[in-house]
């Protein structure tokens, strides 16, 4: 049976492009948009894929929208939900009923800089070595168990704008290959630290390379 994925984004949806690009032993069977403008639903209604806008400002708050969310992706029964530049924090309610098949994909290597403005924040603080990390989704913002990690250089000339994009073509390789693992079954679960099953020598770091 082949993995049934829904998607959230809130722009522009060059991750979903990427796991769609990669051929991936799934079915995206629905992509959920929180802004109507979204580039990422114009794409993904120009592929043919099914494309829901819920719009977050229509509903009175937070939990109203995300109890209408979680019904709107059950629908749709998702084996796995990913999260691709979904920019609205998760309520509780809606991370217990799909704990265990939510993904997402944050530009830091985290537990360094959760939140937003991850790039400046890198750029301030000085660190030479910065990156991406594919991780579950648990209620502790950006705290959830860590699936794979690609690293890139910082140069002396960086903007925010070409460290971003230097990260993103990692977050580009690395999401669709941890989508796959999740896939096929491989990601296993230890307390709070996931293994790669066939693989305990951690090739779920992925180094940046060609
Ligand atoms: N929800 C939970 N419960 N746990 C996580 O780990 C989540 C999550 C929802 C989204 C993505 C995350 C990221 O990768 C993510 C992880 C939005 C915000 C945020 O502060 C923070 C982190 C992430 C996504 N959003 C503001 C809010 O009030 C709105 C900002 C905006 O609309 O531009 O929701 O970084
Ligand atoms: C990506 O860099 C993703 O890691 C980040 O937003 C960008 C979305 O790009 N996510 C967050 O910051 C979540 N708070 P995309 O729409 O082109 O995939």
């Amino acid at each position: 049976m082949t993995c049934r994925v829904v998607v959230l984004l809130s722009g522009r949806g060059s991750n979903l492009r990427a796991i769609v690009e990669a051929r991936l032993p799934i079915e995206i069977v629905a992509v959920i948009g929180n802004r109507p403008q979204a580039e990422g639903l114009a794409y993904a209604r120009e592929r043919g894929l099914t494309a829901v806008v819920l719009d977050h400002t229509e509903y009175p708050d937070r939990a109203a929208f995300d109890a209408r969310l979680a019904d709107e992706v059950a629908q749709h029964r998702p084996d796995l939900v990913v999260l691709a530049g979904y920019m609205r924090i998760l309520s509780p309610a809606f991370i217990a009923r799909f704990e265990g098949r939510l993904l997402n994909i944050h530009p830091a290597l985290l537990p360094m800089f959760p939140g937003l403005n991850t790039h400046e924040r890198a750029l301030a603080e000085g660190v030479k070595i910065h990156g991406c990390t594919v991780h579950f989704v648990t209620v502790e913002l950006d705290h959830g168990p860590i699936v794979a990690q690609a690293a890139v250089p910082v140069r002396a000339d960086d903007t925010p704008d070409t460290l971003a994009a230097r990260v993103l073509a990692q977050e580009h390789r690395i999401y669709p290959q941890a989508i796959r693992w999740f896939a096929e079954g491989r990601l296993v679960n230890v307390d709070g630290r996931v293994n790669l099953k066939d693989d305990l020598a951690s090739q779920s770091v992925l180094s940046p390379g060609t």
